[in-house]
């Protein structure tokens, strides 16, 4: 059997394709500390990247009173407006996440103590635009936000 040239460009092409897609991974590295900040506000990824997050709680205080979380929000979803509804849902420092809001997430990790550290992998969203991202423990939604952009 002969292949034509072309067929043997498409069969190759596609190989280093899907090579070069596999090897995009965008690695972002964001700590919370005791003052209720996130030390990335924004960051900047492209439609369908495969991301690795690195979350990192640099405080010390007891995870009961100042535990951090990093949840990413679907599009159109407000940070300010999801820390309401999590409060309104029984959100609570034991409970910072209700499964019933699990609908708004694209991802995100557990509640982290001081030191703590997680790392999450998820595909950014194909559609471009502006994603935020919070700290659900209760309150916290008030400074802890920050901006995926994707474009
Ligand atoms: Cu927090």
């Amino acid at each position: 059997m002969q292949f034509t040239n072309i067929q043997l460009l498409a069969f190759f092409s596609f190989f280093i394709f899907a090579h070069a897609e596999e090897e995009i991974t965008r690695e972002i590295i964001i700590s919370g500390n005791d003052a209720m900040q996130f030390d990335v506000k924004k960051f900047v990824t492209a439609p369908g990247e495969k991301i690795h997050i690195t979350f990192k709680n640099v405080g010390s205080l007891p995870k009961i009173a100042m535990g951090h979380n990093l949840v990413f929000l679907k599009k159109g979803i407000d940070a300010v407006a999801f820390g309401q509804k999590v409060l309104a849902s029984g959100g609570s420092a034991t409970n910072p996440l209700p499964k019933s809001l699990l609908g708004d997430v694209i991802a995100h990790t557990k509640l982290l103590g001081p030191s703590e550290t997680e790392t999450i992998t998820f595909q950014a969203p194909k559609t471009k635009g502006d994603y935020q991202y919070v700290c659900t423990f209760p309150g916290h939604f008030a400074m802890m936000r920050g901006t995926m952009e994707v474009k």
